[in-house]
């Protein structure tokens, strides 16, 4: 899988693969395994940035168009008086979701990964040279829309989020355990869509999530109505209160990663085949 893509190297880390001469020859494992050692040493120092400016940093995760940036947008309308907010927007192409976010007047970043389906720490240690982190108390990571690596990658970020839009199916969780596995709240999205599916149970995506032995809150929402999403901001105004109050007592979150996304990077991944079945 990724071992073949080389979504590993972004431009935010590639310098790492030239920096010296290697001393012996170097495998593909172990050059991947140090890009995530250093993305490791990277995202540390990310967070003791964000933490020094008192920044509660969210990383948004799910597939691609499951409603993350309209759930940015309702929720920079709803506290940006309140709360002061800016933006890392995460996509392979496009400055799309950053021109949406701006234009709800805050600040916005857009990082494009060209190939690379997730961010990592470089990714986002260079997009924090364009965010005055003195002047934000929340700073949300919009990944790049993918229900595998995101969750593999710590940025330096505190807690991780995401999102199961209802048009995906109640089994997601099931299916895709590294992303869900990973949330300290899952949001379940475009519950204004209920009355047109038939087949999607929020109890079911509940307890797919909670068969993977994960205790994260799950919140349902709608950005387009407006429904649940008070829940949702009581949430972030809470997160991001306590966090304020940790680092008064010089503490932190390091948000779940997932070693089974690790491996999917640095191993070789697990191939199974089946015989096709002879037709006629
Ligand atoms: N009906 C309905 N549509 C929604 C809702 N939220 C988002 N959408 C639509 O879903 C589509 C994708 O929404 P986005 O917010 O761009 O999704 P995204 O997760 O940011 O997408 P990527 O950045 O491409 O991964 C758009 O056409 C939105 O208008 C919702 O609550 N209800
Ligand atoms: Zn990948
Ligand atoms: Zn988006």
């Amino acid at each position: 899988m990724c071992n073949t893509c080389g979504c590993n190297v972004t431009s935010g880390n590639r310098h790492l693969l030239f920096t010296a001469p290697p001393q012996k020859l170097v495998t593909a494992v172990s050059v991947l395994s140090n890009l995530l050692k250093h993305n490791d040493e990277q995202a540390e120092l990310n967070r003791a940035k964000f933490d020094a400016n008192g920044v509660l940093a969210i990383n948004l995760m799910s597939s691609p168009g499951s409603g993350k940036t309209a759930l940015l947008e309702a929720t920079i309308r709803q506290l940006k008086d309140k709360i002061s907010i800016a933006v890392i927007e995460g996509d392979l192409e496009t400055e799309n979701d950053a021109e949406r976010i701006r234009a709800q007047g805050v600040p916005a970043y857009q990082i494009t990964t060209g190939t690379a389906c997730h961010l990592d720490a470089h990714l986002i240690q260079h997009a924090l040279e364009h965010l005055d982190l003195a002047k934000i108390d929340l700073l949300f990571i919009e990944n790049v829309g993918n229900l595998v690596c995101p969750a593999s990658f710590d940025l330096g970020h505190h807690r991780n989020i995401t999102l199961l839009s209802v048009t995906e199916g109640d089994d997601k969780p099931a299916k895709y355990p590294v992303m869900f596995r990973a949330a300290d709240l899952m949001l379940i999205t475009k519950t204004d869509l209920l009355p047109y599916l038939d087949d999607f149970s929020t109890e079911k995506a509940e307890r797919c999530q909670r068969q993977l032995a994960s205790h994260s809150p799950v919140l349902t929402l709608s950005s387009r109505s407006g429904e649940g999403l008070a829940g949702w901001l009581q949430w972030l105004e809470q997160e991001v209160g306590d966090h304020k109050a940790r680092i008064q007592r010089q503490q932190t979150l390091r948000p779940q990663i997932q070693p089974d996304g690790n491996s999917l990077h640095i191993q070789n991944p697990e191939t199974h085949f089946r015989p096709i079945k002879q037709v006629g």
